[in-house]
């Protein structure tokens, strides 16, 4: 099935009216059910957007029910959730249930989530401004799956369709992403923007959009402006009909959303006095009633069926298009055009004149065809035959990419874990592997200084088009060979990290989207995650998989000062949902946590959650071993002595688990010394200096503060639950302690991410890390000065020992 649809016939139209009269009730009344005929038991608003949801059903009508097709992937304005789950309730993929359960637990999502709705939700939104963005990522997505032959060639080509509101052009990324998206020749991608010049709080600054449609034209978009209605446009060939035009075009938006809250007569009393003595005028005013006169100035070209239905049909270029559609929030409904409506929600009087208007008698508000004049059986056949919904389900599932035992594990005397990332992307770059294959990495514009180029080297830039590498033909000496073509597996971006985290979302979603398996790798620095946080929160709630190298991290970056040292991301690596966090400090576990992580990536998230809590009594992990997810890897460029050592099953093991003894404690041992990352050497030297004082003691690695963190509460749950021998990986690190032991824990980065060891056993605990921002310096500067270095660490093992004592 192609791409193009043709203009609706007359009867069809007739049958896309009445639907679009029966979404605009739908979502109306799905709103009103939450929030007036469900019981509260909490008294809180359960809220819902009638007004946001009528500006967007005729557009919603057009494209669903005509325009689009299964290949399209499309991603809906947060606040227009109703309108879709009633088209969907329509096509049959939305249960009654959850529409009735709106807003509720286990109900239809107040905005569309592909993880917890059912009804095939492509593209999750909520956040504004990322939804819109990540339609341009996907289209770049489809090109690399494509153009690598990845899936079937002879399936059509889709088009990522956002519907974007007005207010989410104000979100900086939506602009991050349109400048990226010019660069890599952006194709089959449409944003049609609910231009009801109105946002939450206010309406928008009149002549913004004359601004709006330059910048889309500057960027190689197409605009389409769809400003009037067929009625409209029959009126503007009247006598009198010009000035009218002239007037629209000149009203300001404040003026217009209030004429149209107000209605037919306010209407007909402000066109007297502004343009009432202009020729014909006065006629043309006369031809209309208070009621035909409002339904005449609120005809603008997204309430209009089939002047949208032609903009879309004719739209068949792949030139990325923006349709600018004139809307007014809450059209139709009686808080049409106030400025105070966005929340707005209709009283049970004000629905009751509502219902009637739109025929829905009484105990019928759930029927799909009450209400409307064409028979019920015509309007199921038309829906039967809608080619969106012809193919059923959308989603797809791709083969597993198979992860060879062999794993590049480099060797080295002394090495920083950002080198080491380097050099096993080298390796399995050097392979003619499948893995290798599905690998694509990413950066904004830091692939070489996080080590990506010898990745890069061997396997090229990917560029759509092909391009020279200018430098190497005319013979510069570079140490990066960056040949751009289709076969190239890395995507070069701009700075922007949030563009960074959509297209790992719109990549790590590859699978389900386009039925092609991509193992994405994203690089940055540690300190920039904080500037597309969101993007990657968003990423994770849809649960995209991909593998974040943050790196270098800390204030073990020392020379670069405060500014790029980052200080609070362990704990956000510990907070994010669909993130497992590792801080390795050597290599060999950095590669073991990479080589699980490539499997772990590709498990499937639609396995039953239950079977968490009977791995939990088994084998004391948790939920997410079983759904996967992504991962982040908070690497340094702090060069540390390697162990020499190759790795047991065992500790490899407890490396994914989240730590492992470097030095095992003995039974009933008074101390332990806990570190996570480049900090190693420290531990170290401190563990070394006081073995002497306190024979037994431990020292730990903790590879992820995440997963130990996550599997404790999970053991703690399924005990709760009853399962009386579930134990956690970090119950079993700290178990050989003596209860009253003491733990030292350091990390650069947060003390809070590992002072909670405290609370898994009881023990009394001092914690070292970093709790302010860092400053220039070199590492024993600012090792002492942040209290990192051995002898903060033995000083404050003195401090717990002697805790200890004073406790007895
Ligand atoms: C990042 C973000 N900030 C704030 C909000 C709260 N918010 C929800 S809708 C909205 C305004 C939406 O206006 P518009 O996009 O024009 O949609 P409309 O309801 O007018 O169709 C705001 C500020 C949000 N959802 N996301
Ligand atoms: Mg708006």
């Amino acid at each position: 099935m192609g791409n193009e649809s043709r203009l609706p016939g007359e009867d069809q139209l007739a049958c896309l009216r009445e639907l679009e009269k029966k979404i605009l009730w739908l979502s109306a009344w799905t709103i009103h059910n939450a929030n007036h005929l469900r019981p509260s038991r909490d008294g809180l608003k359960v809220g819902g957007h009638q007004a946001s949801c009528a500006s967007l059903v005729t557009v919603m009508t057009a494209l669903y029910f005509h325009v689009l097709r299964p290949q399209d992937r499309i991603a809906v304005k947060p606040h227009a959730s109703p309108v879709f789950h009633a088209i969907q309730y329509l096509f049959g993929n939305q249960t009654l249930e959850k529409l009735q359960d709106f807003r509720a637990m286990g109900g239809a999502q107040s905005y569309p989530s592909r993880t917890k709705d059912i009804d095939d939700v492509d593209i999750s939104t909520g956040s504004v401004g990322l939804g819109v963005a990540m339609t341009s990522f996907v289209s770049l997505v489809q090109d690399y799956v494509r153009l690598k032959n990845l899936i079937d060639g002879d399936r059509p080509w889709g088009r990522a369709v956002a519907l974007v509101g007005d207010a989410e052009l104000d979100e900086g990324n939506v602009y991050e992403a349109l400048l990226e998206g010019w660069k890599h020749d952006l194709r089959n991608t449409w944003w049609v923007i609910d231009y009801n010049r109105q946002s939450l709080d206010a309406v928008v600054t009149d002549r913004l959009f004359g601004q709006i449609d330059k910048l889309f034209d500057n960027m190689g978009w197409r605009v389409e402006t769809l400003k009037y209605g067929k009625k409209l446009q029959a009126a503007f060939e009247k006598p009198g009909g010009g000035a009218l035009r002239s007037w629209i075009d000149d009203c300001p938006n404040s003026l217009y959303s209030a004429l149209v809250f107000k209605g037919g007569a306010a209407w007909r009393k402000q066109l007297q006095v502004d343009i009432g003595s202009a020729s014909g005028v006065r006629g043309l005013l006369d031809d209309y009633d208070d009621a035909a006169l409002h339904g005449l100035m609120s005809n603008l070209a997204g309430h209009d069926l089939e002047t949208v239905l032609e903009a879309f049909t004719a739209a068949q270029s792949e030139t990325p298009t923006c349709f600018i559609t004139y809307t007014i929030k809450g059209h139709n409904l009686p808080f049409a055009g106030h400025k105070d409506n966005h929340a707005g929600l209709m009283n049970p009087d004000q629905m009751q004149l509502f219902q009637e208007s739109m025929g829905v008698p009484p105990g019928q508000e759930w029927d799909k065809f009450a209400g409307l004049q064409q028979p019920a059986e015509k309007l199921q056949a038309y829906i039967n035959a809608v080619p969106f919904n012809a193919e059923g389900t959308r989603r797809y599932k791709a083969d597993y990419v198979p992860v060879p035992e062999a794993f590049p594990r480099p060797v080295g005397e002394r090495m920083s874990t950002q080198e080491g990332f380097g050099k096993i992307l080298a390796d399995l770059a050097r392979e003619d592997s499948q893995l290798a294959s599905r690998i694509i990495t990413t950066s904004p514009d830091v692939t070489v200084s996080t080590n990506l180029g010898g990745w890069v080297n061997r396997r090229g830039i990917f560029d759509r088009r092909g391009r020279e590498d200018v430098f190497k033909e005319q013979k510069v000496v570079s140490a990066q060979r960056w040949a751009l073509s289709p076969q190239g597996q890395h995507l070069e971006l701009g700075i922007a990290e949030n563009n960074l985290f959509t297209l790992l979302a719109a990549l790590g979603l590859s699978h389900s989207l386009f039925g092609a398996r991509l193992l994405p790798i994203g690089t940055l620095y540690d300190p920039f995650i904080c500037r597309g946080l969101d993007a990657l929160n968003y990423a994770c709630y849809q649960d995209a998989r991909f593998i974040v190298v943050a790196t270098p991290s800390g204030i073990t970056l020392a020379p670069e000062g405060g500014a790029h040292q980052s200080v609070g991301t362990p704990l956000i690596g510990m907070a994010q949902d669909g993130l497992a966090s590792f801080e390795p400090a050597f290599v060999d576990e950095l590669s073991a946590i990479l080589h699980w992580g490539f499997d772990y990536l590709q498990r499937d998230g639609s396995l039953r959650s239950d079977r968490g809590t009977e791995l939990q009594e088994n084998e004391g992990d948790w939920q997410r071993d079983i759904n996967g997810g992504s991962l982040y890897m908070r690497l340094s460029t702090r060069q540390l002595v390697q162990p020499e050592r190759s790795l047991t099953a065992r500790v490899e093991k407890q490396i994914i688990e989240g730590g492992y003894w470097l030095r095992e404690p003995e039974n009933g041992a008074e101390l332990a010394i806990i570190y996570s990352g480049a900090i190693a050497p420290e531990a170290l030297e401190a563990f070394d200096s006081i073995a002497d004082e306190v024979p037994g003691a431990g020292l730990l690695a903790v590879t992820s503060a995440d997963r130990l963190n996550a599997g404790w509460h999970a053991a703690e749950k399924a005990r709760r639950a009853g399962h009386r021998n579930a134990v956690s990986a970090v119950e079993r690190l700290l178990a050989p302690l003596a209860p009253d032991a003491g733990l030292v824990t350091v990390i650069d980065g947060h003390p809070a991410t590992l002072e909670w060891l405290g609370a898994v056993r009881g023990h009394s605990l001092q914690a070292l890390g970093v709790e302010h921002f860092g400053q220039s310096g070199d590492l024993p500067d600012l090792y002492r000065q942040y209290e990192l270095d051995a002898e903060a660490i033995v000083d404050a093992a003195a401090a717990v020992l002697l805790d200890r004592l004073r406790r007895r």
